[in-house]
């Protein structure tokens, strides 16, 4: 965690239930009658929140609020209508699944971290993606799949100039490539992908960046936990861009961050907490003073950007990251 490097744990909740559930008929058999919420593929929820039609964030939305299926329902209507990508993102783990493992005690915060441990269940059908996007956040991750094969690509912090970045989500769309497309691209850029089976898992450090398709109905149980505070303190002023992102990368570890790094943290803090005659200056000015920091911590990176500055041609749809005021600005605990 504190090296900040991407794994595939082969072994994850060895000898817990959860192991032998590894197939759609296992988990209809075992958690048939368990009720999740299904909506749209992340795109369309995700255009349908910046035309106001949804609510801001889905893993807000209550089971009142949203379409509900049990798991057999859910696997029934993608067998009726294969051409329809539907999905359960992000979704607390219901009682039965959690019950099916036993959380691994690398999970658990130490002292000066989060308390918060978020256990989350995804479901999609083949061709569901989430595109290229960090999680702002800050968790560390364990991904492990239940049943289905997903491709799963990470991309070090290096390449945040190379994906066409607005705010914390990529521009390109990889599902479209061709292979040669995206091995060329993953050359271009660093990436490294992994074709992640039923009973595998990947660890994905904090705040990386990462992209997953669903190559085959897929289910997935997500593990987020132990975020530093300094981290915390730091997210809920920072603006999730790929300047954050470096600059956390580089206080992943907290020898290093509580040493050398001590006195960027300052400078953050000092700066955020002035005085602004409102929410929008105060992002302004810490965007741009983390815009620095990143160049003094990185000399050798390409002060030029790869793609146009996307952010100039249209304001980031985050108004409650650009408004530091903003009642809908989540606060991390
Ligand atoms: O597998 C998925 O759909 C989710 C991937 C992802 O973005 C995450 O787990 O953070
Ligand atoms: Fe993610």
């Amino acid at each position: 965690m504190h090296s900040v490097t991407p794994v595939v744990i082969t072994d994850l909740f060895r000898d817990n239930r959860i192991r032998n559930i590894n197939t759609p008929q296992r988990v209809s058999a075992q958690w048939g009658d368990v009720r999740i919420p299904v909506q749209n593929e992340y795109l369309k929820t995700y255009e349908a929140f910046t035309q106001g039609k949804s609510k801001l964030e889905y893993k807000d939305a209550s089971l009142d609020d949203m379409t509900t299926m049990t798991l057999d329902e859910y696997f029934r209507y993608i067998h009726e209508q294969p051409g329809e990508k539907k999905m359960c993102i992000e979704f607390a783990n219901p009682q039965p699944i959690r019950e099916s493992y036993i959380i691994p005690e690398l999970c658990y915060p130490r002292p000066g971290e989060s308390n918060t441990l978020v256990q989350q269940c995804f479901v999609g059908n083949r061709g569901n993606v989430a595109n290229i996007h960090f999680d702002k956040a800050g968790h560390h991750g364990l991904l492990y799949q239940v049943f289905g094969r997903k491709r799963f690509i990470l991309f070090p912090h290096a390449a945040g100039k190379k994906l066409l970045p607005l705010t914390q989500t990529s521009g390109w769309k990889l599902q479209n490539f061709s292979e040669q497309e995206r091995r060329e691209f993953l050359q271009f850029t660093g990436g490294y992908e992994v074709m992640l089976a039923a009973v595998e898992a990947f660890y994905v450090p904090a705040l990386y960046w990462h992209y997953a398709d669903y190559i085959e109905d897929s289910m997935a149980v997500r593990l987020r936990f132990r975020r530093p505070d300094y981290i915390t303190t730091l997210l809920n002023h920072l603006f999730p861009d790929l300047y954050t992102q470096g600059i956390l990368y580089k206080l992943a570890d907290p020898a290093r961050a509580r040493g050398e790094y001590a006195p960027v943290m300052d400078r953050i803090i000092q700066c955020a907490t002035a005085r602004y005659t409102d929410g929008r200056e105060k992002v302004a000015a810490v965007r741009a003073l983390c815009k620095q920091i990143y160049f003094e911590l990185y000399p050798d990176e390409p002060q030029q950007p790869y793609s146009l500055d996307l952010e100039r041609y249209c304001q980031p749809p985050l108004s409650h990251f650009l408004d530091a005021d903003h009642p809908d600005r989540p606060v991390y605990q």
